[in-house]
């Protein structure tokens, strides 16, 4: 069975599984899923987030578990080097990037992205969080010129999705990027030159256009 991948064409976490499917060149199939709270998808993921994957084993879960899912599957071409220091530096970036910046940029999305509201205290307390822990995601990202060193790694998976939004959202909410000490134009560039990147912004790009 090839593998399905479940979610949309203009989520972070989607799109950074479907980056490693491609560079993998593993097959699969997309499958549209907006984080849909209906029995079938709780059977497959059970908070009903996507992307989750069906695979000949069963249904999985949870982006990041994805990823090392994948790198197992099919080591090559790797995502991670083989040595478990570097492999735990890649990882222990991405964990900053995501369970410490982009959770807590997410508080701000509803009102940024979707037309939701904000009260005035958790908006500023948003921006405290974001200073802190962007400072400290700062002193492990290297845009090396990749995010963790000076080759590709499923750390830019993350990168190229989280990086943009976390920015556009602080820039929406804030007038400010409370990204902007990271070199981020020129790293979505560099990233952009690969094809698996490219055909990930296409599809988002035409998720995105108002349907005629
Ligand atoms: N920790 C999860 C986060 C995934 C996530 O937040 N997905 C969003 C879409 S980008 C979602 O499913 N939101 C709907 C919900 O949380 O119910 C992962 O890494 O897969």
């Amino acid at each position: 069975m090839m593998i399905r991948l479940h979610g949309f064409a203009v989520s972070n976490y989607f799109n950074k599984v479907k980056v490693a499917l491609l560079e993998k060149g593993l097959p699969f199939e997309e499958v549209y899923n907006r984080a849909s709270k209906d029995p079938v998808t709780l059977a497959l993921s059970p908070l009903g987030k996507i992307p989750f994957i069906e695979t000949e084993r069963g249904p999985l879960s949870e982006s990041q578990v994805i990823m090392e899912y994948l790198e197992d599957l099919q080591p090559e071409p790797a995502l991670l080097p083989s040595d478990p220091w570097q492999r735990a530096k890649i990882r222990e970036v991405v964990v900053y990037l995501e369970t410490h910046v982009e959770l807590t940029a997410r508080r701000l999305y509803g009102k940024a992205f979707f037309g939701g509201t904000a009260t005035d205290e958790l908006i500023e307390q948003t921006r405290a969080d974001l200073v802190k822990v962007i400072d400290a995601f700062g002193k492990l990202a290297q845009f090396g010129p990749y995010l963790a060193g000076d080759r590709f790694s499923y750390a830019d998976c993350a990168g190229l999705v989280h990086l943009p939004l976390v920015s556009l959202a602080s820039k929406t909410i804030y007038g400010e990027d409370l990204m902007a000490a990271f070199p981020v134009r020129d790293y979505l560039k560099l990233l952009g030159e690969r094809a698996s990147v490219q055909r990930v912004n296409a599809d988002r790009k035409a998720a995105l256009a108002p349907k005629r």
